[in-house]
């Protein structure tokens, strides 16, 4: 028997519902560290984002101002399509939607990029960060969220394949028509559902 049929047995040895794990994935205890290039560091102040695109008022936030807003505590698995499965992961945030809201999302726009330092991007369609769990978040498991993991504030869907996710965010984007993120010029999928295998183009 190989890894991964092991891993699924422990899965449910652990008293969990295997259907939480998805195809090809395996579950770890572990939260590893994947980005490309450096981890950015801010001085005191400095980290802001910025609310843009298809809406009618965009606007600026930092972080004090950020974390002043009505948050959510969100409990989910995430999925990384490096093969690897968190369970159980909480983090806290404000919610995407709400900040549409305040700045007037047109009826017009259809997807969504998420912006992160050094140009890192990644595109999604727009439903997908109006849901109760797409988060703007801070907190990861109760504490500020570790610069490797994307702190001071990163986006949270988690119900797309981790790369959806953007460490280090610096704005969001609403938009009219879809335009490929970073890892989606480069072979990753354009919507990447974990439950679907969509990892790489053709999927
Ligand atoms: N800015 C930025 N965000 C990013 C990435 C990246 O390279 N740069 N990698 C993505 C990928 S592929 C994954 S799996 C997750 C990893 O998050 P973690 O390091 O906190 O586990 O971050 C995502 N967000
Ligand atoms: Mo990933």
């Amino acid at each position: 028997m190989g890894f991964f049929e092991r891993n699924r047995d422990d899965v449910v040895a652990a008293g969990y519902d295997p259907s939480r794990l998805p195809p090809g994935q395996y579950l770890t205890d572990r939260f590893p560290v994947l980005h490309v290039g450096d981890v950015p560091e801010y001085a005191p102040g400095e980290w802001n984002m910025r609310i843009f695109g298809e809406v009618e008022r965009d606007f600026s936030l930092t972080f004090e101002e950020l974390t002043a807003l009505p948050s959510v505590e969100v409990t989910t698995d995430i999925h990384c399509v490096t093969k690897w499965s968190k369970f159980d992961t909480t983090w806290r945030g404000v919610r995407v939607r709400d900040l549409f809201e305040r700045a007037g999302l047109r009826q017009t726009a259809t997807h969504f990029v998420g912006h992160a330092e050094y140009g890192y991007t990644a595109n999604l369609p727009l439903a997908d960060v109006l849901g109760d769990d797409a988060l703007v978040v801070w907190e990861y498991e109760g504490e500020a969220i570790e610069p490797i993991h994307g702190g001071p504030v990163r986006l949270l869907v988690p119900h797309l394949y981790f790369w959806k996710s953007p460490k280090w965010l610096r704005g969001i984007e609403a938009r009219v028509g879809d335009v490929a993120g970073f890892w989606e010029r480069n072979g990753y999928h354009m919507y990447g559902d974990p439950f679907r295998e969509q990892r790489f183009w053709g999927d």
